[in-house]
């Protein structure tokens, strides 16, 4: 019998969008598989390449860190590019402009430059139940901290993170199975939540509900 699990689906156009991936290194397979599934996403959604920025971490335990770290970098980021396109720092010095002499590139709008602050963070990480309790008190610190990130920003925050109880689980949700069925690769799902909350999170800050 087929499973009844699963989102059901709905399209977005992330092309406007800016996304961070952020994951662990632990479970490198799986990571890589995830990681994978997930940019495949956000591409057929639409968001440019130049627009997915991923960093890595050493594992599980450092995603609220890093994810907290990242979104405020990217506004810090969107703070000096809107300093450029206002010429405070327009090519480096537009001091050096020849006088009476206007730049002859077009000027970049903002969502033409790859420095927005990220509408959706993706974090993912891979955790394997060992024998002690290690594996208990990241999942829960880790789950509450990612959730506090995103109420505490306004920044979606997706919960890329497997807790595993066996390797092969963890492989099956990377779609990296050992028996006849590969499994699916959770990471296109996290893709699809990315684009979706960058952009609903977006139009309901504009106060759009239709
Ligand atoms: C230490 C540890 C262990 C035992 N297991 C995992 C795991 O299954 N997945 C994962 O992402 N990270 C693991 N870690 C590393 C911790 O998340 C963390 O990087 C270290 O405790 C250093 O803070």
């Amino acid at each position: 019998m087929s499973s009844i699990k699963g989102p059901s689906s709905a399209q977005f156009d992330g092309s406007s969008l800016r996304i961070a991936i952020v994951h662990a290194r632990w479970n490198k397979t799986v990571i890589e598989s995830l990681v994978a599934g997930t940019i495949n996403k956000l591409k057929a959604c639409g968001v440019k390449d130049s627009n997915i920025i991923v960093q890595s971490v050493p594992g599980s335990f450092e995603l609220p860190f890093a994810c907290s770290k990242v979104i405020a970098g990217s506004h810090v980021q969107a703070a000096t590019s809107s300093g450029d396109l206002l010429g405070l720092n327009f090519g480096g010095s537009s001091a050096s402009l020849p006088p009476n002499k206007e730049p002859s590139a077009p000027t970049p709008t903002l969502a033409d430059m790859p420095n927005a602050p990220f509408d959706a963070v993706v974090a993912i990480g891979v955790l394997i139940k060992g024998s002690t309790m290690h594996f208990e008190y990241i999942c829960d610190s880790v789950s509450h901290a990612l959730m506090r990130i995103q109420i505490d920003t306004g920044v979606p925050v997706i919960f890329g993170v497997l807790t595993a109880l066996t390797e092969d689980q963890a492989l099956d949700r990377a779609g990296l199975g050992r028996g006849a069925e590969k499994g699916h690769n959770h990471g296109e799902d996290w893709g699809l939540a990315a684009v979706e909350m960058g952009t609903q999170s977006k139009r309901w800050a504009e106060g759009k509900f239709l």
